[in-house]
């Protein structure tokens, strides 16, 4: 056997249709095996606590247009996911009315500098399930039938049953948008990739209470030829999108 032909054969194996789109550092899906049946747009915490006035990072004293920045570009990607039959999965991060769920720490931390979680705010008692503030807003309504991951952590697989629910589907690629890029975006990326799925973050359709952090949080994952997996804008997705 020559070696054009082992290399036709790899080729042929690790591409089997050949669709990729245009990303950083390297075109995505690595094997271009992009499908609506294997692909799941994962929006991240879409909620008032995180985007609107009164919420919780609104109440820390964070800038909240930047975690509403990827409002309208995602709005507009679930409509063309939508559309083409992709999964598409949202979570909410939030505790048990009774607090059983939230680490003493965390509600210590957030107590110190003024938005205690579990505490009364403008929008209801902060990040508690049910309440208003808790909510996914109302531009970014889940359709029915779409599925909905309560987490208490910051990561989307920690208690919760999102892999369950990815395995039983046969998703292996996540798209992943919503808020914060560096806290809860990158820690569902880091999770996801590390036990094997291929990732793709959407620069524009993520954001962080920081800018600097947000444009650190995607330099990160270019590291190591794509340590977490990939960086592509929503318009390299859409135009390419089988
Ligand atoms: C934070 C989140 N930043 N959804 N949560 O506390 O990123």
């Amino acid at each position: 056997m020559t070696d054009t032909l082992d290399d036709e054969r790899i080729a042929a194996a690790f591409v089997p249709n050949g669709r990729t789109i245009k990303s950083d550092p390297y075109p995505w899906p690595f094997d271009g095996d992009l499908r609506p049946e294997n692909t799941a747009l994962i929006v991240i915490d879409m909620q008032v606590d995180f985007c609107a006035p009164g919420g919780y990072v609104d109440v820390m004293g964070y800038d909240i247009s930047n975690t509403r920045a990827p409002i309208e570009p995602i709005r507009r990607l679930l409509s063309v996911m939508r559309s083409k039959g992709y999964h598409i999965i949202h979570t909410r991060e939030g505790h048990r009315p009774d607090l059983a769920d939230l680490p003493a720490n965390k509600r210590w931390r957030s107590q110190r500098i003024g938005a205690g979680i579990g505490d009364q705010g403008p929008c209801g008692r902060i990040l508690v399930r049910g309440e208003p503030g808790w909510e996914i807003i109302p531009e970014l309504q889940p359709e029915p039938g779409e599925v909905i991951i309560d987490k208490p952590g910051k990561g989307s697989f920690v208690a919760t049953d999102l892999e369950l629910v990815l395995k039983t589907r046969g998703i292996r690629n996540i798209v992943l948008t919503g808020v914060t890029t560096d806290v809860c975006v990158h820690t569902t990326m880091r999770d996801a990739n590390d036990i094997g799925y291929e990732c793709l973050l959407l620069s524009d359709c993520t954001g962080a209470t920081k800018t600097e952090n947000h444009l650190a949080a995607i330099d990160m994952i270019k590291m190591q030829g794509g340590v977490f997996g990939a960086v592509a804008t929503s318009d390299d997705l859409i135009e390419a999108l089988p």
